[in-house]
């Protein structure tokens, strides 16, 4: 029997490991017919919010962004999006990115239907228009090697301009692909892992992670990975850039 005391989730004062084994459900003003999982938050000191939601046969989102600029990625399934004027079925691995002051709307959901949402307070950069809605999928030909290492592919999601103050990337580690080197950086992260197995180390502590987990890293969490297991190791994660890095 599995002892209920036990978890793989850790929540410290740099980093996070989210396991789906302790979520409890949030209530959200319009978001309804559904379970919302808030993952990651400003109460832990992050600077991003991170959730899952699962939609039952009558799921529906609806809303307006206000000061934070939502990404919605369809984790499994399948949903009605009607945002800027534009409807489409988005379908496992599709996202839409809505920008901030913009109306959405999400149903008709195929039953089970999991949405990863990350949420960033926007940061206005003079001369730069703020973005539009974008709509954009997980598509594999679109992910260049990693730093010279077969092993490792990253796709952008978002375009690389400066009007855009994240990045929303989707990291693929083949068998036996680790990260080249200890990576100790100012930018935060929220990720979600898609498929696959890994040993992820964060401040110098050792976790073993799989398809379903979710990870915090606070600016300068000192992090490396490698794929563990006999597929590939994918997870989509988050990352502020393109601002001026300090008020001093
Ligand atoms: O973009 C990044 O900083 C990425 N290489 N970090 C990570 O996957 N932990
Ligand atoms: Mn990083």
């Amino acid at each position: 029997m599995e002892i209920s005391a036990l978890t793989r989730s850790v929540v410290k004062r740099n980093h996070a490991v989210i396991s789906p084994d302790g979520y409890i459900n949030s209530n959200v003003p319009g978001w309804t017919g559904c379970t919302v999982n808030v993952i990651i938050n400003e109460q832990m000191g992050a600077r991003l919010c991170q959730t899952l939601i699962t939609l039952q046969a009558e799921g529906q989102l609806v809303g307006t962004t206000q000061a934070s600029q939502i990404f919605f990625y369809v984790v499994a399934g399948q949903v009605q999006v009607s945002v800027g004027g534009e409807q489409k079925t988005l379908t496992t691995g599709q996202f839409v990115y809505v920008p901030i002051g913009q109306e959405y709307r999400f149903d008709s959901p195929a039953v089970g239907t999991q949405l990863l949402t990350f949420h960033k307070v926007y940061e206005l950069l003079a001369g730069h228009d703020v973005p539009g809605v974008l709509f954009g999928e997980k598509d594999d030909s679109k992910a260049p090697i990693y730093m010279n290492d077969e092993a490792l592919r990253i796709q952008e999601l978002l375009p690389n301009q400066l009007g855009f103050d994240m990045a929303v990337n989707i990291f693929t580690y083949g068998i036996g692909g680790h990260l080249p080197m200890v990576e100790t950086h100012i930018m935060e992260h929220g990720l979600l892992y898609l498929q696959g197995q890994a040993i992820y180390m964060l401040d110098q502590q050792w976790y073993p992670v799989k398809q379903g987990d979710s990870i915090w890293m606070a600016p300068y969490c000192q992090q490396w990975a490698t794929a563990m297991g006999k597929e590939n190791s994918v997870y989509i994660y988050y990352k502020n850039v393109n601002r001026f890095p300090t008020v001093v």
